[in-house]
């Protein structure tokens, strides 16, 4: 997968170097590239700002770095897949709320460009352009503003690559995550243990060292119903009808 993004702040994006992201970009499943939206500024101080219209606090991007920026990066198609329509990602708080199911769709798109807006936003004209020519969605990580979509795009980039075949060294944990499709759509993850099997006098469960697989998947199940119901409760009450099993949801 390509994955493009254009910010004032390509140093932010460090962290893409590290860890499962970085061995996957070292070993080509991802290329990731970052642009400097000041590369298409003209004037003196690279401006890529100005006040609002119609007043108000804050700042403003300017429509046209990020024109150019969109026209340049998104013409270059990725090698071997010259048809491939970038998808533009706008990271902002006033966006769909982005989840799992936006992580597993984006994960088999061929080419994602995030576009990270600082201040206020960007000129709501650029995205009613770059819809002329792609695909545009806007998402936000949460209900809570961020000082710049740079952050919003490292979690969605993250959420999206772990997703990618070969990014994962055991290709079964994405399915058992919190919130994934499949056998646990909708409930927590439960608590894991590993040795020493007695810590500081807290024992791990003893069903988890019977050998018992049956008992292990029924209490697994029973954990994460007590996970959700404590600390998501909302996540139960909005499953389908005998989701759960009557007996779940007492
Ligand atoms: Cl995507 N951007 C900003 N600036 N704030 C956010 C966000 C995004 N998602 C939640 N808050």
């Amino acid at each position: 997968m390509r994955i493009d993004i254009i910010t004032i702040f390509p140093d932010y994006f460090a962290p893409l170097d590290l860890s499962l992201l970085g061995k996957a970009r070292e070993s080509g499943i991802l290329d990731i590239r970052l642009h400097d939206l000041r590369t298409w500024t003209h004037d003196r101080h690279n401006t890529v700002d100005d006040t609002p219209c119609g007043g108000g606090p804050g700042m403003v991007m300017k429509p046209e770095p990020w024109g150019e920026a969109l026209d340049a990066v998104t013409g270059d198609a990725p090698a071997g897949a010259e048809e491939a329509t970038p998808r533009l990602i706008l990271p902002t708080p006033s966006g769909a709320g982005f989840t799992q199911k936006h992580a597993e769709r984006l994960s088999g798109e061929p080419w994602l460009v995030f576009a990270c807006g600082r201040y206020e936003g960007i000129d709501a004209r650029v995205a009613e352009e770059a819809a002329r020519h792609m695909p545009v969605e806007e998402l936000s990580i949460g209900d809570y503003v961020l000082a710049g979509g740079e952050s919003a795009t490292l979690v969605m980039v993250e959420t999206v690559s772990r997703l990618l075949p070969g990014v994962l060294g055991n290709t079964a944990s994405a399915q058992e995550d919190s919130f994934a499709s499949g056998g646990m759509d909708s409930l927590l993850e439960g608590p894991v243990y590993t040795r020493p099997t007695s810590w500081r006098g807290h024992d791990v469960p003893p069903v988890l060292l019977s050998g018992d697989h049956g008992a292990v998947e029924r209490w697994r199940r029973d954990e994460s119903l007590r996970k959700t119901a404590r600390n998501r409760p909302e996540l139960l009450r909005a499953a389908p009808e005998g989701e759960f099993g009557r007996r779940d949801q007492e």
